[in-house]
């Protein structure tokens, strides 16, 4: 039996089969979890249709994060189908693509800063409480995927990584304020993968290359192994551990001058 065996889940964020949410929700359903998952808009239905088909889910519930009703909606409708669930999956981040284009000062501007923080760390906050009552009582974890950008300034992330600063401190204030509900709280820092979110981001390859000759196991990470990090994180296994950023990344964050790492 997995280790999450009996574990009801909800994916937020599949957008294709290389999502990083897609790893997370193979990687429970090997544990033994039973899925549900949401989609942002009708042109992803069929995929999420087909992850969820894949995971043994017929549950699939439309939710664009930057509307409350959606939001609410969620919770209403996966309530047709549990009366409660232990898991939240929170793999969503988004800023205005100018926003990640070109030199930090010259691109910022109050809309997109007030998009990428609405949808990358409010998101987070807002699915987590309307889907509260669901979870009273039963030894819940929540999870987040964020990115390296929070912590330190890199070419043309820009404000994705204030957003993603300020959803690492969502998940201490989320964790410190769940943990006497008997909730969990974690983020996955994840290193760079290929997936939709990073496609058209100039230079992406370069960065992938980058780490791969210069990470201290001199590769990138796939979906997969951020999958199996996130099964333990929201597990029984890891019952002492909230509020915390755990890099899955290859150990590329700990270098100090990189670009003398690779030897
Ligand atoms: P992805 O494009 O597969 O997933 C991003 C998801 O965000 C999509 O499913 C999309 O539908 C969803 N989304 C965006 N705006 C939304 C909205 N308004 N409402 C509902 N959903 C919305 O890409 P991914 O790389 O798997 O990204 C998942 C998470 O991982 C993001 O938070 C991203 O910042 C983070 N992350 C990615 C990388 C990387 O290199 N790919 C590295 C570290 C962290
Ligand atoms: O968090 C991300 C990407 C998030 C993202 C991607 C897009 C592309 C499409 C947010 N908003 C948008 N908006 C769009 O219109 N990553 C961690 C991947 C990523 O993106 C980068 C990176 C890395 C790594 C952008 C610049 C530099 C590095």
């Amino acid at each position: 039996m997995g280790f999450l065996a009996g574990k009801r889940a909800l994916i937020v964020g599949v957008a294709s089969p290389r999502s990083i949410a897609w790893g997370i929700a193979e990687a429970m359903r090997d544990q033994g979890a039973e899925l549900a998952y949401t989609y942002q808009n009708e042109k992803l239905l069929s995929r999420v249709e087909k992850i969820a088909a894949d995971t043994g889910s017929r549950i699939v519930i439309p939710c664009d994060v930057a509307s409350d009703e959606d939001i609410y909606n969620v919770f209403a409708e996966l309530n047709k189908h549990w009366d409660s669930y232990d898991i939240l999956v929170h793999s969503v981040g988004f800023a205005p693509r100018e926003q990640l284009e070109g030199d930090y000062m010259d691109v910022i501007t109050r809309e997109g800063f007030q998009i990428a923080h609405d949808i990358s760390s409010y998101s987070f906050a807002g699915l987590a409480k309307a889907g509260l009552s669901m979870m009273q009582g039963r030894d819940g974890a929540m999870l987040t995927l964020t990115y390296m950008g929070s912590v330190r300034a890199l070419k043309s992330y820009n404000v994705m990584g204030l957003a993603k600063a300020s959803l690492e401190a969502n998940v201490r204030y989320m964790a410190q304020s769940l943990g006497p509900k008997g909730i969990r709280v974690n983020a996955i820092s994840a290193g760079p993968i290929k997936t939709l979110a990073a496609a058209g981001i100039s230079d992406f390859r370069k960065m992938l290359s980058h780490v791969e000759g210069t990470a201290p196991m001199r590769r990138t990470i796939t979906p997969r192994e951020v999958g199996d990090v996130a099964a333990f994180l929201c597990s029984d296994l890891a019952s002492g551990v909230t509020g915390e950023t755990t890099f899955v990344d290859a150990g590329y964050n700990i270098l100090g001058m990189p670009e003398l790492a690779g030897g």
